[in-house]
């Protein structure tokens, strides 16, 4: 029998600019607010696919908004089948590039359709893709940017405090090793022998510092050392990793499976961590996971817990997922993390709902 086809009504597009509840210093940016782009792909038999983007900036808003208008263009009318419908959004942006911009926008896009199709199934989206749902172990990333030994220790505590969890993301990249090693450190004294300590130079370094610092941070007991270099610098990350012993881990800033199918080439690192509005939403996910897997090679996500924890669910080699709570303003049900783990909600689609009145509340113009 059929399955009921979902047909493309519009594309309801919504920025808001939504407060942090910890500033987030990095090498490349400092984050003190979320600005997020909401999707609602409205369908013609009443369903509704949610996903948002995150904007890094606000001025980043007004482009993803553009391209998905664009999308809904190519695709207003057609039916709701996600494969399908990427490859035909990929080959319309093609003569614009997949390198940035249209493969955000693309992802959203596939977002907002897996989720319209789970809910018609009536299935979390973890179930439609064939896995269960459950627990997935994560690290709290809601805090623990570029500050003093003192704040990051006491941070530290609180960040474990939060959910049990076994695991703690440190931004590195001070203007000296000797303060990085300082924060690591205190770090290390705050929360014991027992939590993970993932590092991430978020793009800061040049490779021979790069190589300086990896290996003195192979003295220290740290998890994975994540983006020494410029994210697309593939030989320098591979010979970073060839140098130091604790795993290199990249991946949030890939566009698309084929970038990372090209860093696995190039052993550009030890461990993958693609972010689901940049590997290509759900379907380049999948795609993602297929490659980590032929590679015996161990995929996290980045940010996105929301839907990053239904793909974990699906990922044969899957390692950590990255929480934040960024989205958890407008959310009806945000994720609770408990015992250091997500679990992955038990309703139709990705579990993202609404809170309309907070939507209101936090609306911005672009
Ligand atoms: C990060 C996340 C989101 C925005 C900027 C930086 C960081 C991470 O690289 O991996 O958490
Ligand atoms: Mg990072």
């Amino acid at each position: 029998m059929a399955l009921p086809a979902l047909t493309i009504r519009d594309l309801k597009l919504r920025p808001v600019v939504l407060p942090m509840r910890r500033e987030l210093a990095t090498r490349v940016a400092v984050l003190s607010e979320a600005p997020l782009l909401l999707i609602d792909l409205i369908t013609e038999e009443g369903i509704t696919g949610r996903a948002y983007l995150f904007g890094y900036l606000r001025r980043g808003l007004p482009h993803y908004a553009a391209l998905l208008r664009d999308i809904l263009e190519m695709t207003r009318g057609d039916q709701v089948a996600p494969r399908t419908l990427f490859e035909k959004v990929f080959k319309g942006m093609t003569l614009f590039g997949h390198q940035g911009l249209t493969t955000i926008a693309l992802s959203g896009f596939d977002m907002a359709c897996w989720d319209a199709m789970a809910r018609a199934q009536g299935v979390p989206l973890a179930v439609l893709l064939g896995g269960e749902i459950g627990p997935i172990e994560a690290y709290n990333s809601n805090g623990l940017g570029l500050m003093g030994p003192s704040e990051v220790a006491a941070e530290a505590e609180e960040l474990v405090a939060e959910g049990d969890f076994r695991a703690v993301k440190v931004r590195v990249g001070r203007a000296t090793l000797a303060e990085d090693l300082a924060v690591l450190r205190a770090v290390r004294q705050a929360v014991g022998d027992d939590i993970l300590l993932p590092t991430d130079f978020n793009m800061g370094l040049t490779v021979a510092e790069a190589i300086r610092r990896g290996q003195a941070f192979d003295e220290e007991d740290v998890y994975w050392i994540e983006e020494p270099i410029i994210y697309d610098d593939l030989e320098g990350n591979a010979k970073i990793s060839q140098e130091v012993a604790t795993p290199i881990q990249i991946g949030e800033n890939l566009y698309g499976p084929r970038a990372l199918a090209q860093a696995l080439r190039a052993e550009a690192a030890d461990y993958y961590m693609p972010d689901a509005q940049r590997i290509g939403g759900v379907t380049g996910w999948l795609r993602a996971a297929a490659l980590c897997q032929a590679a015996s090679i161990e995929m996290s996500s980045h940010t996105f817990p929301e839907i990053s924890s239904h793909l974990l669910a699906v990922t044969p080699t899957r390692h950590l997922l990255e929480y934040v709570d960024w989205a958890e303003p407008v959310l009806q049900e945000p994720l609770k993390p408990k015992d250091g783990a997500v679990m992955i909600p038990d309703r139709p689609g990705t579990g993202i709902d609404w809170d309309e009145a907070a939507v209101k509340k936090y609306a911005v113009e672009i």
